[in-house]
């Protein structure tokens, strides 16, 4: 079994995950700005998490699968300048606290990064990916007030990527194919992005 099987296996869970009332609102341009601050902030501090995790997967990964990860990990970190850059347009203050689902991911990720067997931390890095580019692929284009946050995932650079990791992880998970751990976190990736957009549709309230 390929990574990609994991998201017909789940394909219910995983459209849970990669569509919502946010994603819409972001599309028609209804989404209020209070709301849409709530999920760039809370994104920002997911992505500073995201670069540890990324971190500490580098030296554990193969060979062949260093320059990949080198060059997400710069991304990465070019990433939370731009997230720097559009909150200083929009006035927003990225020190705020992490919201809950924020924790719950930061410490999965954590978790992962420091007991899980490789194959597993690439599928679920992966995954968390994935469902970011499905997300933004799918309500593209948007009302223009926040076509540039859209295109930050929808686009082909982005979509090419996620294909390179794709091909990375089913690399590692060959020839067994994913076991139980990693069918779980990729489940566990896919209700923790559920849960996010909850989280910040709600503005933090749930
Ligand atoms: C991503 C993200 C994608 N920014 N936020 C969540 C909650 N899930 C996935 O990661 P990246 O590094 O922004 O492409």
């Amino acid at each position: 079994m390929k990574p990609a099987d994991l998201l017909e296996r789940h394909a219910a869970i995983w459209q849970a995950a990669t569509t919502h009332p946010f994603l819409d609102a972001v599309r028609d341009g209804t989404l209020p700005a209070s709301v849409f601050a709530t999920w760039l902030v809370q994104d920002y501090l997911f992505v500073t998490d995201e670069f540890a995790f990324q971190a500490h997967l580098l030296p554990e990964a193969p060979r062949a699968a260093q320059a990949l990860l080198l060059r997400s990990l710069m991304a990465l970190e070019a990433e939370l300048g731009w997230f720097e850059k559009q909150a200083q347009q929009l006035k927003l203050v990225l020190t705020a606290q992490r919201l809950p689902v924020t924790v719950a991911y930061a410490t999965f990720m954590h978790q992962l990064a420091a007991s899980a067997p490789y194959p597993v931390v690439v599928t679920a890095l992966w995954a968390i990916e994935r469902a970011y580019l499905q997300a933004w692929m799918n309500i593209a284009p948007a009302h223009p007030t926040y076509q540039s946050f859209v295109e930050h995932w929808a686009n082909q650079a982005f979509a090419n990527f996620v294909a390179e990791l794709e091909s990375a992880a089913a690399d590692a998970l060959a020839p067994g194919g994913f076991d139980k751990e990693t069918e779980a976190s990729f489940l566990e990736v896919a209700r923790l992005e559920r849960a996010f957009w909850g989280m910040v549709w709600s503005g933090g309230a749930k």
